[in-house]
């Protein structure tokens, strides 16, 4: 029996390995990674009709509340003062080039006009638009690209059955044994729908494998065929990037890595734990802008336009994006301190972050105490976070050493060091970016 079990494992392990070998991303879809690796920020967007209730996308699992009941919730979604076209604008005023919209949270309704389950934004809404189309279409008229969060996981469905580790009080009767084939072929319809009918998206960005898998690698592509979807995604849509939120090394058939709520490396969630920046794939922090993905009427903790900046600053540094989220009011508004944000944002994008964030690379040299170094081409752009009076780097032979708008600043530059006197700091100053010729 033993041995039988073992020989088990080492089948299915060869086979993880050889599929792992086996995936060759499409010209198209290198392409777009190297957009999206260049773009180094997107703004991420949890909306549904959990905005409602004003206490974030978990709220139904959170306060228990009954699939049938929440349901309901759809009859008065009405978000009379969404526009596309004002969401993007201000995104891409702030510096973005991308949007990670949820298609459908774990609640399991859909923000798309869908045929396979009148639970939509359509149909089951006196709203009667569909946001998915008019996000897509703004993004088409404002060159901005659009990424779809979609949920593994479906507390309303009665097919997702056998239950996970969550959704256990939303008081749905017991599937069969047909169930899971079932939400398989819901999730492929689903997909399919996603892919076909609104134009080119940029990322299919999943999320729950942990609901089934917590802990359990071997078991994440047998449990939910992540491999059949991610070649159904390549196939309808080969330059289409594939993300998992999954907090594991990615899998075959990935091609962008996701760290929640942490610097990758840093792990000070426990989420990812042992989680190792990928070195083949493009990297993606997502990052609330207070304490909640989803609209939360009581959490006014946001984050200052500093720290913000540091995020940003850092995550390039160590060669990734942030996905900066927002949780969208009911009435279809973004909140205003969101607003805010944005806006001081754009302004620091605009001023720094565009030549010295935007198409640089990151993590050739670790971050020190007083900050870290990005790249582009023959230029360093030395990030100096924590004030700090001289710096020496192991880059050799520079040819100039200068203040970020180009004043000179003198330097010595050997055969393996460069090293230089940090001017003085202008007071309340976040990043102070030194630029060195090589
Ligand atoms: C997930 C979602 O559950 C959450 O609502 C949000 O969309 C975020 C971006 O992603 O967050 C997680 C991820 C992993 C676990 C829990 C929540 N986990 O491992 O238990």
């Amino acid at each position: 029996m033993k041995r039988i079990l073992s020989i088990i494992i080492l089948i299915s392990m060869g086979s993880l390995l050889m599929a792992q070998e086996g995936y060759t991303p499409s010209e198209s879809n290198v392409e777009y990674r190297k957009f999206v690796k260049n773009a180094r920020l997107g703004i991420f967007i949890h909306w549904g009709i959990y905005s409602m209730l004003g206490d974030g996308e978990w709220v139904l699992n959170n306060q228990n509340i009954n699939y049938k009941e929440y349901e309901k919730l759809a009859g008065g979604f009405f978000p009379s003062k969404f526009n596309a076209d004002e969401w993007i604008a201000a995104f891409k005023d702030a510096g973005a080039e991308y949007i990670t919209f949820t298609s459908r949270h774990h609640d399991g309704f859909s923000m798309w006009k869908s045929k396979v389950n009148p639970y939509n934004i359509f149909d089951a809404t006196p709203f009667h638009r569909d946001i998915i189309g008019e996000l897509a279409s703004a993004c088409r008229r404002q060159d901005f690209k659009l990424h779809l969060y979609f949920s593994h996981l479906d507390w309303s469905r009665e097919d997702y059955w056998p239950l996970g580790n969550t959704g256990h009080n939303a008081g749905r009767p017991e599937g069969n044994e047909g169930s899971w084939r079932s939400y398989k072929k819901y999730m492929d319809d689903m997909l399919t729908e996603l892919l076909t009918q609104y134009g080119p998206i940029g990322c299919i960005w999943f999320d729950g494998v942990w609901d089934k898998c917590q802990g359990h690698r071997e078991r994440a592509d047998s449990t939910w065929g992540l491999s059949h979807q991610y070649e159904l995604i390549h196939s309808l849509q080969p330059a289409c990037l594939v993300a998992d939120n999954h907090h594991m090394q990615p899998f075959p058939g990935e091609d962008l890595q996701i760290f929640e709520q942490d610097i990758p490396g840093e792990n000070t969630t426990g989420f990812g734990d042992g989680q190792q920046i990928s070195t083949v794939i493009p990297v993606e922090s997502c990052i609330t802008m207070n304490n909640s993905w989803g609209y939360c009427i009581g959490d006014k903790d946001y984050k200052s336009i500093d720290k913000v900046i540091r995020l940003i600053v850092r995550a390039a540094g160590k060669d990734a994006n942030v996905l900066l989220n927002i949780g969208p009011r009911p009435d279809g508004c973004l909140p205003v301190e969101a607003m805010e944000l944005l806006r001081q944002l754009g302004d620091w994008m605009r001023a720094y972050g565009n030549e010295a964030i935007k198409g640089t690379d990151g993590g050739f040299y670790p971050e020190q105490e007083w900050g870290l170094v990005t790249r582009k081409g023959n230029t360093l752009y030395v990030h100096i976070l924590n004030p700090v009076e001289n710096i020496t780097l192991p880059f050799a032979k520079a040819r100039k050493v200068t203040t970020f708008d180009g004043k000179p600043i003198k330097f010595t530059s050997g055969k393996s060091e460069t090293s230089f006197t940090v001017p003085m700091r202008a007071e309340g100053l976040t990043d102070q970016i030194i630029k060195i010729e090589l």
